[in-house]
């Protein structure tokens, strides 16, 4: 979301766990830095199912959802806030479409052609909207906890 005096906008970014055990970590980092966000906040969480179902509670009636659950929980995720000018819409268009097959060919520099495998292991989120940015922060940042906290290193 957006504060008024700084002109900065910020949105919520998670690197999956495919992300991670693939150790595309410090890729993505540079690209987001490289981008010119600034990582505001982070954390390295093992998601629940029940946190996963919350967070991603829009598509509880899809036939994907229970598979998304699975994904979501197979491993350590690293949430993070990234701030910068128009965040929410820089950052989606920075990790590419939905599905990593389509993305390799239609945007063959974007994260998730780097990283992901597929339509749901696509190794990375971002917020879609100013609304979902405000939501998708306070849940990992301000709510109940989504799952287990590791240690950052
Ligand atoms: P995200 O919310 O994770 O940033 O992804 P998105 O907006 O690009 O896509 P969305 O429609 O919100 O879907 C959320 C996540 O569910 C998995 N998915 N699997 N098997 C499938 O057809 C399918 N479709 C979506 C993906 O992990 C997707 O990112
Ligand atoms: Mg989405």
């Amino acid at each position: 979301y957006s504060y008024a005096n700084t002109g900065k906008e910020r949105t919520l970014a998670i690197i999956k766990p495919d992300g991670l055990l693939d150790n595309y970590t410090d890729k993505i980092k540079n690209v987001i830095v490289e981008a010119g966000f600034i990582i505001f906040k982070e954390i390295t969480l093992e998601l629940d199912k029940d946190g996963v179902s919350s967070f991603y509670a829009e598509h509880s009636s899809k036939s994907f959802f229970h598979s998304l659950i699975k994904y979501m929980t197979s491993g350590p995720v690293l949430v993070m806030i990234l701030e910068k000018e128009n965040a929410i819409a820089d950052w989606r268009a920075l990790i590419g479409p939905t599905d990593a097959r389509k993305a390799k060919i239609t945007h063959p520099h974007s994260i998730r052609a780097i990283c992901g495998v597929d339509s749901e292991r696509n190794c990375v989120h971002g917020s879609d909207s100013p609304q979902s940015a405000q939501r998708e922060i306070s849940f990992f940042f301000l709510e109940k906890s989504a799952g287990k906290i590791l240690p950052y290193d």
